[in-house]
């Protein structure tokens, strides 16, 4: 018998091609448009330490309708047991989840549909090990959360509702995992008692958006851009890879954004 991986143990990821578009991604503050250039060459990097990550990587066509639609793990969730396919809580993203249905059809035996009628971001969802956490957030309302629920506990899953600070686009933008026991996170959230039971790594003020780091089988993805964290993970004993996200982080996203990742089980 094979023990069930650990929630950051990844051997499958689907990725998909920015689009030109991509200069007009969403964003909170305008701090300028990110170059289409400078987003292809994070993008690239990122691939490129997935698959030196050990991760089999799936590559979808750019959707030059939908500027956003780099971002894929927001339109889906995706787990060893199964996909389920969201609703995305800004209106021009909704219609990017038809857009990766059908490749989750074709890679996955049971695909979901999110029941309620509410919205709901991959970007508010966290896997831990003994939950997964769905952060209430400006993209993902209560119905949203609660038909997310329903759907997880279909999959053999606990779904456990949380909240995302205010302003704080989503509950990842402020959080990831650093191993079975360890929360990454923003001072801003850790205040919240919301990782009791973890063991808390604060992220050092002014380095927030570190935050959204990505632990990937034996390393953890880190901005390039936020030295005292990647000293501070370093110190830690983590094996750091530090990853570009100057441009992607003009339109408010990270690292996690970029994949879907899972575990695929052998046949
Ligand atoms: C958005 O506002 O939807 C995109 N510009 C950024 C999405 C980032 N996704 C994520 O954090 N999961």
């Amino acid at each position: 018998m094979t023990s069930k991986p650990a929630v950051y143990e990844f051997n499958a990821a689907i990725v998909r091609e920015p689009a030109r578009s991509v200069v007009n991604g969403l964003r909170a503050d305008d701090r300028g448009n990110p170059t289409f250039d400078g987003v292809k060459a994070e993008h690239a990097a990122y691939i490129a330490a997935m698959r030196a990550a050990g991760v089999e990587v799936t590559v979808l066509p750019a959707l030059e309708n939908f500027p956003d639609s780099i971002f894929v793990e927001d339109p889906a969730l995706v787990f060893p047991e199964g996909a389920i396919l969201l609703r995305p809580g800004a209106e021009t993203r909704v219609n990017e989840t038809p857009e990766i249905a059908p490749t989750l059809r074709r890679m996955f035996e049971t695909v979901l549909d999110l029941p309620s009628s509410g919205f709901a971001d991959g970007g508010d969802v966290l896997t831990a090990p003994k939950s997964v956490m769905i952060g209430l957030s400006a993209r993902t309302d209560r119905a949203g959360a609660e038909g997310l629920i329903s759907s997880l506990a279909r999959l053999g899953r606990k779904g456990e509702i949380v909240r995302t600070p205010e302003g704080v686009l989503h509950f990842k933008s402020d959080c990831s995992l650093l191993d079975g026991e360890t929360m990454l996170s923003t001072k801003r959230l850790a205040r919240s008692g919301v990782f009791k039971g973890f063991r808390e790594v604060l992220i050092p003020e002014g380095e927030e958006p570190a935050a959204n780091a990505l632990r990937v089988n034996d390393v953890v993805m880190v901005g390039a851009d936020y030295p005292r964290t990647i000293e501070m993970l370093d110190k830690l004993g983590y094996k750091v890879v530090a990853l570009k996200t100057t441009e992607i982080g003009k339109i408010d996203a990270g690292l996690s954004c970029m994949s879907l990742r899972w575990h695929r089980q052998a046949d």
